[in-house]
């Protein structure tokens, strides 16, 4: 046991107890996609203790035996048995009232019974989801670790399972930091916990690490374009079907890494006709799998084209956030989000503002739903950090190689409201362009700036994006409505401008004629102003009303508010509708 066993005080002078952690966190680069592939799932009860100060690390509770508490030969601070039984996944916040405002680390620990199958089979730990920061240790050795609080991580088990019994340990961390993504100050809830689903997942010796298949941008609809990443560097041939276009076809392999271009005019996807093709992918005896749709989405001017025809996306913000399940979303949920948006009439969400749930998209595809997804590079990130860069850049890159294949999402957001300085434009045109090398099938876009005093959207940003996303609240936080046609009429973006927040608190069930600050009927006129400007403003091509479901943010908190940001057309029960969502349907019905 290290120092402990030889120094019982040495841990309370070691500062550098977490050094050497940071070395092992895994990456997008090792991120192995689902596939189609069955898992074994690792929800259910787990123990879990909460660890304060960190304790865990400075005493390497890992590294403990599993000794009965008789038969200890000194005293110890931690007992796996000791710990609550809590259900995976979940946030920690919601299962007692004295976890509600948690923040800092807890240990989970469950038993794996883990039997090897075919010869040179690997095991692979796929986690959805842990807020902010993981490490994971199997039979007290350290695996890896994880950190950006909304992205997957894959973790390979092969080396430390043994057969039979193992202990799986996950340390789960949601400090709220200056230098992380996003940084401390933010306005929505911080729950904490391994709150999306935890998988085992069994792949033969060399697998399909990351496919990706779309339609080529530019070629008339004509030509599909697919790549395949292997496990190792291996060469050889994998081979792509597309049963529905009789396309079969072999993708030769080199140092791991395949690609091809195939001549295919597949139906299109769109809204009205969200076609899906099931597509496989086979290299030696694994076998990836996904529904796909194809279509292309780019900006002419300040036209946004989908598919070549102009399209105003009309919809509106979600967040992740449930008075019951906090950050974990089930699929009942998802698709009430759905639901409720086809209801106002959207075909476009924005997924604020962090990479939700992998089912979202999925269902939005299946759906006809278009998506702004993006990453939490929200107010003011550390822009000066290079580690936090690092840590941006990869949670793009995991939501990329995540949600590559979904036909629904049409942008990748990188960044909300951040204050202009030349280490900001730096961070942000570097994501914009890692974005594009990723992804040269998405638009990329930002909640950009505007200038105060001249009232005109003003961010140098925008030369890096397909589409400048402005968060606007004339007529609440800047209370003259007014000021958004100066703000038109100043602006000549040259680029297509989506309104990718407005909107203004509303307490359901408070009334009142004129500017009565959180009344239904403020927030409701809200709109009727807001859309009067929009809809004949050529260049804006969108609008997100900010947003669908009140949701908790610990900023608010007047009586109208009670720890909840109060913008929802939706109360945060989900199902209590306030007047502006009549009213912003309707609006939404006439934009047509
Ligand atoms: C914004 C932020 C969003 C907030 C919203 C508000 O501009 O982007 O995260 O929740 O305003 O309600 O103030």
């Amino acid at each position: 046991m290290g120092k402990a066993a030889i120094d019982p005080f040495a841990h309370l002078h070691d500062e550098g107890y977490a050094d050497g952690f940071a070395a092992g966190y895994v990456t997008a680069a090792t991120l192995v996609q689902g596939g189609g592939r069955p898992v074994e799932s690792l929800a259910g009860p787990w123990r879990m203790t909460l660890d304060l100060f960190d304790e865990g690390l400075r005493q390497k509770w890992y590294a403990e035996d599993d000794t009965p508490p008789s038969q200890w030969p000194t005293p110890r601070d931690y007992e796996i048995e000791a710990g609550e039984l809590v259900q995976v996944p979940s946030c920690w916040n919601l299962l007692k009232p004295e976890w509600t405002y948690f923040e800092g680390a807890a240990w989970y620990t469950r038993d794996l019974d883990w039997r090897s199958g075919a010869s040179g089979e690997r095991a692979f730990l796929q986690i959805a989801g842990a807020n902010y920061s993981l490490l994971v240790f199997v039979n007290g050795r350290f695996v890896g670790g994880h950190r950006g609080g909304s992205t997957p991580c894959s973790l390979e088990l092969t080396q430390a399972l043994e057969p039979g019994s193992n202990r799986l340990q996950i340390m789960v961390e949601n400090r709220r930091r200056a230098d992380r993504v996003p940084m401390h100050h933010f306005d929505w809830f911080n729950y904490g916990g391994l709150y999306r689903e935890v998988e085992l997942l069994r792949l033969p010796a060399t697998f399909i690490r990351q496919a990706a298949i779309a339609l080529v941008p530019g070629s008339g609809f004509r030509a599909i374009a697919m790549t395949v990443k292997l496990s190792d560097p291996v060469d050889g041939s994998a081979v792509i079907t597309i049963p529905e276009l009789g396309v079969e076809a072999s993708v030769a392999i080199t140092a791991g890494e395949g690609r091809l271009t195939l001549e295919a005019a597949p139906q299109l996807w769109s809204p009205a006709s969200p076609k899906l093709y099931e597509v496989e992918i086979r290299h030696g005896a694994d076998l990836w799998r996904d529904r796909v749709g194809f279509r292309e989405i780019r900006t002419e001017g300040t036209t946004i084209l989908l598919n070549g025809e102009p399209i105003f996306l009309a919809g509106a913000c979600v967040h992740e956030d449930d008075v019951t399940l906090g950050k974990t979303s089930n699929e009942a949920d998802i698709r009430r989000r759905i639901r409720h948006a086809r209801e106002l009439g959207a075909n476009f969400l924005r997924l604020a503002h962090y990479p939700h749930h992998e089912l979202v998209a999925l269902i939005a595809d299946e759906e006809g739903l278009l998506l702004w997804a993006e990453i939490p590079v929200y107010w003011a990130i550390d822009f000066g950090n290079a580690e936090t860069y690092a840590d941006a850049e990869n949670q793009l890159l995991e939501l990329v190689a995540r949600d590559i294949n979904r036909a629904s999402i049409v942008m990748w957001g990188v960044g909300n409201e951040n204050a202009d300085t030349d280490e900001r434009y730096r961070f942000m045109a570097g994501l914009a362009t890692r974005a594009r090398l990723a992804d040269p099938t998405r638009l990329v876009a930002a909640a950009c700036l505007i200038n105060r005093e001249r009232f005109a959207i003003e961010d140098r940003l925008a030369d890096h994006l397909d589409v400048i996303g402005i968060n606007e609240y004339f007529g609440w936080y800047e209370p003259d409505v007014a000021n958004l046609e100066r703000l038109v009429a100043n602006s000549d973006p040259g680029k297509p401008v989506v309104i990718s927040e407005t909107g203004a608190d509303a307490l359901f069930g408070h009334r009142g004629a004129g500017r009565v600050l959180f009344s239904e009927d403020w927030q409701a006129e809200f709109y009727r102003l807001q859309m009067a400007v929009i809809a004949r403003t050529p260049w804006i091509r969108g609008m997100a009303a900010w947003l669908l479901y009140d949701f908790r943010s610990e900023r608010r908190q007047t009586g109208f508010q009670r720890g909840f940001n109060r913008k929802g057309l939706i109360a945060e029960d989900k199902t209590t509708k306030k007047a502006a969502f009549a009213v912003l349907a309707e609006l939404y019905r006439n934009q047509g």
